[in-house]
């Protein structure tokens, strides 16, 4: 067989090798390390992984594209299974108010926060929202990230706008390198007009706009913001069971600021992951090591929101729920694109060990998505999806924080971005 691209010499191959599942307890710890290591890719596959040389059997062609490796170290590309990437406007007005001391909930409940990015997006045009979730998608890959999850979410009961949104996600997904796995979120917050009768909201979210969404295969996931002032623990539920009759599968935004039992709810009607935690009971962590539900952690998010409270990743680990992490990109409580600095966060803050963190943002973020068989480690068989760092161990990139460590990322078999030289 002749592999139309080959890195050879790396210091450090981190595969991930292992059952495609999210991985979970000690598993967590087990990234298939592999010293002087070699990939050979073609199409977009990778055909071989291993050490020192190539086999016999794997030859050059003329345009094999040869990268060498030496003092890097290379891993699978990130995912990043929670964002909200597509949107109108930002909310920088809000750092000023935060430091004065309003939080998250108050600049909600006083119409802005998500409302003020409700506006923004329905007043966008598709081109000027593509243009611009383009640009953070291109940051996104510079940083190593090759698969993204997609939230609408800032079109609430104007339906149009949710559509748009994901149109945008969709067009994303078809036209750049990155690829963008949707998600439909217009429980997202009530909108002024139901704040006295949010089940006619509700209504409307699971008479239409569910059995629109899935019928046009806008979305894979359904996502509810589950939140004091948002939607009440039964209220999420109704909508997750509403979308699973209609094969989206289901996704929470659980005990991110107030302890409502998300954790629980997510595990008692089987979702694929919970998001946040922050203030997940013991009770719940338990039940979602119990049930398989992955939980998605976003300490960027703690970090942004100045609360000083993270999700309990350790007690989590311990107690067999798989982690993943992701970067909640959005305008308001996460305006960051930057997963290395969540994976650094994640490692210094929730002492997650390097090695546990680069799981959580390949296979397990991969499970989150539903992607396992396909991509989230360097097996022969699966995408080609890979990140090279210009750094010499694992280690070395989540101590050496806020800085961007890529040096090449190739997507799909084609080198997608070179440090310097982006040539998406
Ligand atoms: O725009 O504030 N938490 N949803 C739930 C968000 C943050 C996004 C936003
Ligand atoms: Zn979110």
């Amino acid at each position: 067989m002749k592999a139309d691209l080959i890195i050879k010499n790396i210091d450090n191959l981190i595969t991930l090798k292992g059952p495609n599942r999210p991985r979970v307890k000690e598993e967590m710890e087990d990234i298939g390390l592999i010293k002087n290591g070699i990939v050979a890719t073609r199409g977009d596959r990778i055909v071989y992984v291993g050490k020192g040389e190539l086999p016999e059997d794997i030859e050059r062609h003329e345009e094999t594209i040869i990268i060498d490796g030496k003092g890097k170290t290379l891993t699978p590309g990130l995912v990043d299974s929670h964002t909200h990437l597509v949107h109108g406007g930002s909310r920088e007005h809000e750092l000023a108010m935060k430091l004065k001391g309003a939080t998250y909930l108050e600049i909600l409940e006083a119409g802005g926060g998500i409302h003020n990015t409700v506006k923004e997006t329905r007043r966008a045009s598709f081109n000027e929202l593509y243009e611009k979730a383009k640009k953070s998608l291109d940051i996104m890959l510079s940083f190593g990230i090759t698969t993204v999850e997609a939230k609408s979410g800032y079109g609430l009961d104007d339906f149009d706008t949710e559509i748009k949104q994901m149109e945008v996600a969709k067009k994303l997904n078809e036209d750049h390198p990155v690829d963008v796995v949707s998600t439909f979120m217009a429980a997202h917050a009530i909108p002024p007009k139901y704040k006295d009768n949010p089940r006619a909201f509700m209504d409307l979210i699971i008479d239409e706009m569910i059995p629109y969404v899935a019928k046009k295969r806008l979305a894979q996931f359904n996502d509810v913001f589950c939140e004091k002032g948002v939607f009440t623990i039964d209220e999420t539920r109704d909508i997750l069971l509403a979308g699973m009759e209609h094969g989206l599968l289901p996704k929470v935004h659980a005990d991110e600021i107030e302890p409502l039992g998300g954790a629980e709810m997510a595990a008692e009607i089987g979702c694929i992951s919970a998001e946040h935690l922050v203030a997940a009971s013991d009770r719940g962590i338990r039940m979602m090591a119990e049930r398989g539900v992955i939980a998605t952690l976003l300490p960027a998010t703690s970090f942004n929101l100045q609360t000083g409270k993270f999700a309990r990743a350790r007690r989590m680990i311990e107690e067999g729920v798989a982690v993943a992490l992701a970067t909640d990109y959005n305008p308001g409580s996460c305006p960051t694109e930057n997963i290395q600095l969540v994976m650094s966060l994640a490692s210094i803050i929730m002492k997650l060990t390097p090695e546990e963190v680069i799981t959580a943002v390949t296979i397990n973020g991969a499970a989150a998505l539903k992607l396992e068989d396909e991509i989230g480690s360097i097996e022969v068989g699966k995408k080609a999806d890979l990140v090279i760092f210009d750094a010499p161990n694992l280690d070395y990139i989540i101590y050496h924080f806020g800085i961007n460590h890529t040096d090449k990322v190739i997507k799909a078999g084609k080198i997608a971005f070179e440090k310097h030289n982006n040539i998406l």
